[in-house]
């Protein structure tokens, strides 16, 4: 335990107690003195000058901590709308920072300036239209500047028209982990349904050789359920045994009939997707990911390429976007040879929810066509 730390908060407590001991004292002296009306010229100079320091320390504390603690924000952008997202972003920060620069110095300074004195007298004014219009509609300008702003990047951001050239990857949420799923050579991903889900098919493609593969397993369980049925003697095991085989009998006829109702094209289309836990991401080159999620609500978090994207149990959803940057770039950037590109959940979705992330590599164009194929190995030897 950090004792020097609790001693440091102790001693910041009683300090905030005396603080208040002093002030009550104060009270009950002037009370002591039949001071009816506290309110005095000094005691409002007082408290001027003490809104007119804790204002001056706000904006003090707020370019100090700016210098203090600046570099932690989020590095420069790997993508090409990570740009724009960034404009919106230092536009948007840029005019808070100005007004607040501009209006806490009035807002303390005034309360000082105009304090409360026995000798002056405040005007009385009900209202001011001149007033009422300029403060409504400057703000009104501006914010719905912003806004317009920010529709127009997020419109370009989300355009899925754009994608139609795009590499086309799934990525899969489920606790806690990221699995993810490239459509192979004909660019297109096969279906996918949660039903399907084996652990020799963990994003529950439906394709013919999966839908062989667990149909016969299923299979196989009947057959030597059936088998032990005959010789049990025991009626509660044998009724448990008897249960299991009307389970898997009903599961495989889900299977057929969820089967039979995708096309020929969807089933041949999953066949030559490849499965993997890290990305690989070619630079300069369109990437659309579609996000499905296994159980709950998780959210596809990309911090250099400024994208994120809800992943929703039955739903599917989808992003756009091209990194501009290799690792090996970026890495030469910062001065970290060890940094990498991640993709993170940024929904609170469970206890493991902290560690469920997954590692991105943006690579050269030949770089990628290597890895994909060495991938595209791996999953030939794997099926055979
Ligand atoms: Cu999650």
């Amino acid at each position: 335990m950090d004792w020097n730390f609790i001693l440091k908060i102790i001693i910041g407590l009683l300090i905030i107690i005396t603080f208040f001991q002093v002030i009550r004292l104060i009270e009950l002296s002037s009370r002591l003195a039949k001071n009816k009306d506290q309110v005095t010229d000094r005691s409002n100079k007082i408290n001027g000058l003490l809104l007119l320091i804790s204002g001056f320390a706000l904006v003090a504390f707020f370019f100090w901590q700016r210098a203090k603690w600046g570099h932690l924000i989020l590095q420069d952008p790997a993508s090409e709308h990570g740009v724009l997202i960034d404009q919106l972003w230092h536009t948007t920060m840029g005019l808070i920072i100005i007004l607040f620069v501009i209006l806490q110095p009035i807002l303390f300074g005034f309360s000082f300036l105009y304090r409360g004195k026995e000798t002056r007298k405040a005007h009385f004014i009900s209202h001011n239209n001149k007033l009422e219009i300029f403060w409504t509609a400057v703000p009104t300008v501006v914010l719905a500047g912003l806004i317009v702003f920010g529709l127009i990047v997020w419109g370009k951001v989300t355009d899925v028209n754009n994608a139609k050239d795009a590499i086309m990857i799934e990525v899969y949420a489920k606790q806690f982990n990221w699995t993810a799923r490239y459509a192979g050579e004909d660019n297109k991903l096969g279906d996918g349904h949660v039903r399907f889900y084996a652990p020799s098919n963990p994003l529950g493609v439906v394709t013919e050789s999966m839908y062989q593969i667990q149909y016969g397993e299923l299979e196989t369980k009947i057959i030597d359920d059936k088998e032990k049925l005959l010789i049990e003697k025991n009626i509660g095991k044998k009724k448990s045994i008897a249960d299991r085989i009307a389970r898997n009998i009903s599961k495989q006829k889900m299977y057929k009939a969820y089967y039979n109702s995708i096309s020929e094209e969807e089933k041949m289309a999953g066949e030559d997707d490849i499965v993997v836990t890290e990305l690989y991401l070619p630079v300069n080159q369109k990437v659309a990911m579609k996000f499905r999620s296994q159980d709950v609500i998780h959210s596809a978090y990309m911090p250099h390429f400024r994208a994120q994207m809800n992943c929703v149990p039955g739903l599917s959803t989808q992003f756009v976007f091209t990194p501009t940057i290799t690792t090996k770039q970026y890495q030469d950037y910062l001065g970290k040879p060890d940094f990498d590109y991640i993709l993170l959940c940024n929904k609170i979705c469970g206890n493991a929810h902290y560690n469920m992330k997954m590692k991105i590599v943006v690579v050269t164009e030949e770089e990628y066509e290597l890895w994909l194929a060495e991938q595209a190995e791996t999953r030939m030897i794997k099926n055979m």
